[in-house]
């Protein structure tokens, strides 16, 4: 058997402090764990690879206790943490600007509001709009939408204004030539920020099928319909995210790791690059691959509800802090440039081992010279005086007070009120859920969730990887990768065993499930009956199931009916 049973775990002084605290508290409560989760608990946050982690379904209960633990998590101020998550880009405007060239690939393919709704399903903010364009728009949206009844809506010259207005939610507009007026027109410039894919509209306005919507914001929804490849496809320059692409490495043996056949190599071009973003089933949408590992593995875009009630993070569970893992994202992802500096190479090294990570880094500077690209990297962070660690994963922290307020901002988001059709159904479907699923989830979806990561071989009893590089820096485990499934390919690389935990996947707040459209972090399973039916077989991921249709309904209703309300 090749698959790790544990490997060692060190732990810095940090770690070392939060797992004492955990094991602690765990102990305060340990007259109402089951002997075997508690064990698995100590396990998870002694940092030592197990299996024991989980337990078969507890009879009863309400859920783990696990998640009596404290979520160690500071705030800031919610108010100003929503202008951060809507329009904050510490600067990344330069990335997608000057080295990406999104908004000029918007100009160059006369990109219409209605294409942005329909092939990349991006959302517009009505309340950005001026009084005339906002009644011109809710006019048109009344129409069959053809050019000759909604001409505002096709005219490439509207898709401009509506960014210069910060309206297209996710990509703002910066006054970057400092004119006093915002206009990517006349020198300005547009960036990402974390609204692109936690928010979508209330679609008072439009609501586009399989697309984007028109109408007010709704922070921390998911939009299943972003097709974010081809937004950045959309770019003149798109290879500039080389280092968050799928890679064909030498290091790895000329082989890749992804839905896509052949990965991306330095010398491939625009049009090769387009090609893998833009297809649906390489880079599936609804998902966004945010690994700078050479992998390809796109997940599903995340619900941000009550984030005070959740940790880790990632459906690897890998960062424990929630600012931790938004740093990561905007220091990482929203410019990758940051990759070649030396504290990026060096965590590169330290994820893909020497000969990988120098290799993505070699690579990436070899694009970006190959495209022009200079000046670089581009975000405005501060130094960290602990490369490296959970907190600069790249050696770089944006401003911390902001983080903080996001992190406020993004405990106080509630999750829509959940979908009744059948209030008995819901309530027979809670009692099974009481009796079947509560070894892992809550009934109650206000409770914290249980903070321990779900071992690989628990949550998808098909594990069954080939060893892609045997040795990495303790606490790292190997670079494991079973053939034949997604499921596991983001925690080849990036997995908590980075912070002394297991390879798993961690436990998501179920909320808002009736508006998703596909299911499991990797979108392998189509609607909620189909995750509950013994048909996808034992060894599939999350096999959890009920062989009776009349109780698989039951347990739907209920799934559908679940929120943070009373
Ligand atoms: C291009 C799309 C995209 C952008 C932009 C983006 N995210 Fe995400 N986010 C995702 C996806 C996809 C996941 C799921 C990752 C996974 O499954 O591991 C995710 C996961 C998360 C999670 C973990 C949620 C959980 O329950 O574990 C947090 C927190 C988060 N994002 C915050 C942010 C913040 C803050 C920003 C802005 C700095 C941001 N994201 C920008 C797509 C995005
Ligand atoms: C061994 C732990 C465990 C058990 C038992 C378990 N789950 Fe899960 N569940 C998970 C994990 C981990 C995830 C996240 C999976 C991922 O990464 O895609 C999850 C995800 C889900 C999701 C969300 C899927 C999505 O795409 O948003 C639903 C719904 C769900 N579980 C329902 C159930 C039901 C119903 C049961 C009981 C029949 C159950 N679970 C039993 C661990 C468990
Ligand atoms: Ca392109
Ligand atoms: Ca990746
Ligand atoms: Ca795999």
């Amino acid at each position: 058997m090749n698959y790790p049973e544990s490997w060692p775990c060190p732990f810095t002084e940090h770690l070392l402090g939060v797992t004492m605290n955990a094991i602690k508290e765990a102990q305060k409560v340990r007259s109402r764990l089951t002997p075997v989760l508690l064990l698995g608990l100590l396990a998870s946050f002694a940092g030592c690879g197990s299996d024991s982690n989980t337990t078969p379904a507890g009879m009863g209960s309400d859920g783990p206790d696990a998640s009596e633990m404290p979520v160690v998590h500071q705030t800031g101020n919610a108010v100003a943490g929503q202008t951060v998550f809507r329009f904050e880009t510490f600067g990344n405007e330069q990335f997608w600007t000057d080295a990406l060239r999104l908004q000029q690939g918007m100009m160059a393919t006369q990109m219409t509001p209605l294409m942005a709704l329909q092939r990349l399903g991006l959302s517009i903010d009505i309340d950005a709009l001026d009084a005339t364009t906002r009644q011109t728009l809710v006019a048109e949206s009344m129409t069959n939408l053809s050019p000759q009844s909604a001409p505002m809506l096709n005219d490439p010259n509207t898709l401009i204004n509506l960014i210069n207005a910060n309206a297209v939610i996710g990509i703002p507009a910066k006054d970057s030539n400092r004119d006093g007026i915002v206009n990517i027109r006349n020198g300005d410039k547009t960036g990402t920020t974390c609204a692109l894919c936690h928010t979508i509209t209330d679609a008072s306005v439009l609501n586009m099928p399989n697309g984007g919507s028109i109408g007010r914001r709704q922070d921390g929804r998911a939009p299943h319909n972003l097709n974010f490849g081809a937004l950045v496809a959309t770019g003149l320059n798109s290879r500039a995210y080389y280092p968050v692409l799928q890679l064909t490495l030498n290091a790895n043996g000329g082989r890749t790791l992804g839905r896509a056949p052949t990965g991306i190599r330095p010398t491939s071009t625009e049009a090769e690059v387009d090609a893998y973003l833009s297809n649906p089933e390489f880079y599936p949408v609804g998902m966004f691959d945010d690994t700078f590992d050479g992998n390809g593995d796109p997940m599903h875009n995340m619900p941000l509800f009550r984030t005070d009630l959740a940790a880790p993070w990632g459906s690897d569970g890998t960062i424990a802090r929630l600012d931790n893992f938004n740093n990561l994202v905007y220091t990482g992802l929203l410019d990758p440039t940051t990759v070649t500096t030396p504290d990026g190479r060096a965590f590169l090294r330290k994820l893909g081992g020497t000969a990988a990570g120098d290799e993505i880094a070699d690579g990436y500077v070899q694009v970006l010279a190959a495209t022009g690209v200079t000046g670089f990297p581009f975000l405005q962070a501060n130094v960290h005086q602990n490369p490296g660690s959970e907190e600069a994963p790249l050696g770089i922290r944006v401003d911390d007070t902001k983080l903080l307020d996001m992190n406020a901002y993004l405990n106080s988001l509630q999750a829509p009120a959940g979908v009744v059709t059948d209030a008995a159904a819901v309530s027979r479907g809670r009692a099974s859920f009481r009796n079947n699923c509560t070894s892992c989830h809550n009934v109650d979806q206000r409770r914290p969730v249980p903070a321990f990561v779900v071992a690989m071989r628990t949550i998808f009893p098909g594990d069954n990887p080939e060893v892609l590089l045997p040795q990495r820096n303790p606490p790292l485990n190997p670079i494991l990768n079973t053939v034949d499934s997604f499921f596991d390919d983001k925690m080849a690389v990036v997995n908590a065993s980075l912070r002394g935990s297991i390879r798993g996947t961690a436990l998501p707040l179920l909320l808002d499930l009736a508006r998703k459209p596909v299911f499991l972090h990797d979108n392998s399973v189509p609607s909620l009956d189909d995750l509950l039916n013994p048909s996808r077989g034992a060894a599939a991921p999350h096999p959890f199931f009920f062989a009776d249709p009349a109780q698989r309904s039951d347990m739907v209703e209920f799934l559908r009916s679940l929120d943070t309300g009373s």
